[in-house]
């Protein structure tokens, strides 16, 4: 009785995890498509919106310095080219309001969470597309790009997304 009860439950648990395997493959596709088109999504309750870099560099391009602290190296200091992240919800018309989640995907799966204040700060959180003059290559081409997050006041680099897809602005 028993034993029968624990099959149950493993397969019960193998079908759920299929099913959401099955729902979640289209999800993968779209993501994985607008990572190779070096496109981006801005979503929030109000809609959503799909930017390429020339649109994305048309919104108040910035260089700065920030230091990138990758795993098992020094600290580097690299000018990095991008647009400050409110400015793209802004060319939306979408307000950020405060106390609110921004939840930052990339087509690896990594997820970072920041709040809509910071992103409200000056000269800290950017969408960076170059480098030190270059564009930020893809995941396929070793790169940390199309874009990535680059948020200067941090302290380590770990929410410093790579490869970010969409950026969320959660009501
Ligand atoms: N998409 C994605 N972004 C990511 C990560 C990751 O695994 N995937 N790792 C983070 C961490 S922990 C660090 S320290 C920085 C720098 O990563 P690097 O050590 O690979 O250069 O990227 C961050 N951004
Ligand atoms: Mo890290």
């Amino acid at each position: 009785m028993r034993n029968k009860n624990i099959v149950f439950s493993v397969v019960g648990l193998a079908l759920i995890v299929l099913i959401f395997g099955f729902f979640n493959r289209e999800n993968v596709k779209d993501k994985a498509e607008i990572h190779e088109k070096r496109e981006i999504i801005i979503k929030s309750e109000e809609g959503e919106y799909k930017f390429n870099l020339d649109e994305i560099s048309e919104l108040g391009e910035e260089e700065f310095t920030a230091d990138l602290k990758s795993s098992g190296k020094a600290a580097e200091t690299n000018i990095y080219t991008g647009v400050p992240v409110k400015n793209i919800f802004g060319e939306k018309d979408m307000e950020i309001k405060r106390d609110l989640q921004i939840i930052v995907t990339s087509v690896d799966g990594y997820v970072v969470a920041l709040e809509s204040d910071e992103i409200l700060e000056e000269d800290n959180v950017y969408l960076a597309y170059k480098e030190n003059g270059e564009l930020l290559k893809t995941r396929e081409d070793g790169g940390s790009g199309p874009y990535q997050l680059i948020i200067r006041e941090d302290q380590f680099s770990q929410r410093w997304c790579k490869h970010v897809v969409e950026i969320l602005l959660d009501e």
